[in-house]
């Protein structure tokens, strides 16, 4: 008989990895865990509204139909607000962090940064898009969070984690002792211990980037994508281009096949596109914990200072030996780029 282990089983035995835990943690993640069942449960039905009712009108139930991301916040944050454990949410669909300032969460121990519907040039065409989230620890002491608990360096995170709404809908998380991943069987409505202990492959075949932007690359960037395109059989080259456009689904095939993903700044996003608190941040903890390497191509993405909950940032992550061959580009060909770095650093920004 085979022996299937759920996401709650899961996270319940992995408790005692934390002598002095009380459980909030695990409470936690099984609040994103529930809400991202709905999720995909909304996700799988989309294709659906045009038969039920266009985006803003009422459906059948005489609910109001709502897009499918603010449906996704909505989601994620009520499961964190009526959860217990979580004081503040910072979201990519909220300008400002949300205090949750109820009985039970005021003193909560966890600040939770989220992307709820990552991809969402894809939501409409039935491509996959997903979920990230981020956990902070609150450092403040005192009776209420305080703005000061949501700037804090990727460094500090004590748990990330994304799902997939894929052809299944996977949940992928780590507590910083590996990586694990379980996927959603809908016969029994649990997530399920599918892919222990994720490793990326040290080596890669595959990079992904929207080539289409090649013109406002940085040469460094350029010379590495001509890199992945020479014909060199010893290394395995040309390398495959694959690019979904949903940052989840691109990475989550990439860890396990082995390549790298690359949002580089260009001319026309200069400090990158990808927000660094609820996209760079979880997926750069992810990657480093299955053995990548995550970077701007200058820096370690975990190490860069947060000066704006929606700051911006180039990200390199991947199969180690293709980001340091990425970054070997950078620094050759795009030193001025990592002297905007320094200088940012230099200056405290
Ligand atoms: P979003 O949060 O608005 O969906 O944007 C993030 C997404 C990533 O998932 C993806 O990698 C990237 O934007 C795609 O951007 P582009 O269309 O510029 O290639
Ligand atoms: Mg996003």
């Amino acid at each position: 008989m085979t022996v299937v282990q759920t996401l709650g089983q899961f996270i319940i035995e992995k408790q005692k990895d934390f002598p002095y835990a009380k459980g909030e943690l695990s409470r936690l993640l099984r609040d994103i865990g529930i809400a991202a069942k709905i999720v995909n449960r909304e996700v799988n039905k989309a294709g659906l509204v045009d038969i039920l009712g266009e985006i803003g009108s009422v459906n059948t139930h005489g609910e109001s139909q709502k897009k499918l991301d603010v449906f996704a916040n909505e989601q994620f944050i009520s499961a964190l607000t009526s959860g217990g454990e979580c004081c503040i949410v910072v979201s990519e669909e909220n300008d400002d962090p949300i205090f949750i300032d109820n009985e039970i969460s005021r003193d909560a121990k966890y600040i939770v940064a989220i992307d709820p519907l990552d991809g969402s040039s894809n939501i409409d065409v039935n491509v996959a898009v997903g979920t990230i989230f981020s956990i902070y620890r609150r450092k403040s002491g005192g009776s209420c969070a305080t703005i000061e608990d949501a700037f804090q360096k990727g460094t500090e995170q004590v748990a990330a984690g994304y799902v997939v709404y894929g052809s299944s809908a996977m949940l992928v998380y780590t507590t910083g002792k590996g990586v694990n991943g379980f996927t959603l069987d809908p016969s029994i409505g649990e997530f399920c211990l599918s892919h222990p202990e994720m490793r990326i492959p040290k080596d890669g075949y595959i990079y992904s980037i929207n080539e289409g932007n090649y013109i406002n690359f940085p040469d460094g960037v350029k010379k590495y994508i001509k890199y992945c395109q020479v014909n060199d059989p010893s290394t395995h080259r040309p390398y495959s281009s694959r690019y979904i456009g949903s940052m989840v689904a691109d990475l989550h095939r990439n860890i396990i096949k082995g390549g790298i993903f690359i949002y580089p700044t260009t001319a026309a996003a200069p400090k990158g596109k990808l927000r660094l608190v609820y996209e760079c941040n979880p997926m750069a903890f992810i990657i480093e914990q299955a053995g990548g390497r995550a970077t701007d191509g200058f820096e370690r993405i975990l190490e860069k200072d947060v000066n704006s909950l929606h700051q911006r940032s180039a990200i390199f992550l991947g199969s180690e030996n293709m980001v340091v061959k990425a970054e070997e580009m950078m620094r050759d060909y795009s030193p001025e780029v990592g002297k905007v770095v320094d200088i940012k650093k230099a200056a405290g920004a």
